[in-house]
């Protein structure tokens, strides 16, 4: 029998927490045959509540699940760790500015960097999924310099995820038969969802949705304020599809991408397309072997240019306002 994987997730008390813990322990992380051993960690405040959720993790009898601990202590908490996801961050709370909210969240992800480097496992693979997320994996990655750097990624995979929907509905076909989007840059409202080298049945995405103001109008915008609409509808911000994103991001990572076709993901530049060196970018990216890889040689129009050009140039300065604080 195989040994099972350690799996540790950040936040594990909150919302996000709730909905993906039953997935991962479920066997929909890794595959229905990999038992998982699960390590979470909250703040102090909260490990009562993460206790709770592990009772009923408990009691969903989840064959695979190998164990559950509880900590509040980062360093236990990614010691032989295999995969962390994570979740828990600073929000922003109202009339906190940008800095304020990026040396909050740099207070958490950089000792997460430093325990990962000090005690993870040799094939440690990172998802950061609490925002600023690209901004934070840039943290964590930055104080772990024994991991390799292609092991911290950010996740753009919900908002990959929102883009497939909307075309879905827009041209009335499965969502299963399109293919080949791309979510470029920040996970933020800047961030630009690409159709240009799409597919849809094997035919050309664009041409098939032949409507350009609908993409800059309502297709984009749709996507990129995806999470502030939710917030409006449920006054709770995503989860549930949140953590189903999560799902797909590490289960692609581990297991690969469909020949043919790519998803997204926010990984660490090497200077492909001139998004600058060392940025934990969003871009189209293929996964073999357990390697994402950035799709090369796609050709990049005016228009996407000036998109890829605003939301990369916004992870500069999220980069730049971090560098200041010392947090990098
Ligand atoms: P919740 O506020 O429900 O839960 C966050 C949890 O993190 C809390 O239980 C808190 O105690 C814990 N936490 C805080 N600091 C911690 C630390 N230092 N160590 C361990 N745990 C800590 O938020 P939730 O709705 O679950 O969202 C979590 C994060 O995901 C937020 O930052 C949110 O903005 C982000 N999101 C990212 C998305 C993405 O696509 N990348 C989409 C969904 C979501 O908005």
């Amino acid at each position: 029998t195989q040994a099972p994987v350690n799996v540790t997730v950040t936040g594990a008390a909150g919302q996000i927490g709730y909905a993906l813990l039953f997935r991962i322990a479920s066997g929909q992380l890794l595959g229905p045959d990999t038992p998982v051993k699960l390590r979470l960690l909250e703040i102090p405040q909260a490990v009562k509540a993460a206790e709770g959720t592990a009772m009923e993790l408990d009691d969903g009898a989840f064959p695979q699940l190998a164990g559950i601990d509880i900590f509040d202590d980062p360093k236990q908490a990614f010691s032989g760790t295999n995969i962390a996801l994570l979740v828990g961050a600073r929000p922003r709370t109202k009339g906190m500015e940008r800095g304020d909210l990026l040396e909050a969240n740099g207070g958490i992800f950089k000792p997460q960097g430093e325990a990962i480097n000090a005690g993870a496992a040799d094939d440690i693979r990172v998802l950061v999924v609490g925002n600023p997320a690209n901004t934070n994996a840039l943290i964590a990655k930055s104080h772990a310099p024994d991991v390799p750097a292609d092991r911290f990624t950010a996740m753009t995979r919900l908002d990959h995820n929102r883009a497939l929907a909307q075309l879905s509905k827009k041209l009335d076909v499965p969502v299963s038969e399109i293919k080949r989007l791309a979510i470029w840059g920040n996970h933020s409202a800047t961030q630009y969802p690409m159709i240009t080298h799409g597919t849809v049945g094997g035919k050309n995405l664009a041409e098939a949705v032949n409507d350009q103001k609908w993409v800059e109008e309502t297709f984009i915008p749709t996507v990129a304020k995806r999470g502030a609409a939710i917030i409006e509808a449920r006054g709770l911000s995503s989860a549930a599809s949140a953590a189903s994103a999560a799902i797909d991001h590490v289960y692609t990572w581990v297991n690969g991408t469909a020949e043919g076709d790519w998803t997204s993901a926010a990984v660490i530049s090497d200077g492909s397309y001139g998004v600058p060196e060392g940025l934990i970018s969003s871009f189209p990216v293929t996964a073999k072997d357990g390697k994402y890889e950035i799709v090369q040689g796609l050709e990049i129009d005016d228009f996407s240019r000036t998109r890829i050009d605003a939301t990369v140039g916004e992870l500069a300065e999220e980069r730049d306002a971090v560098q200041k604080l010392g947090l990098i």
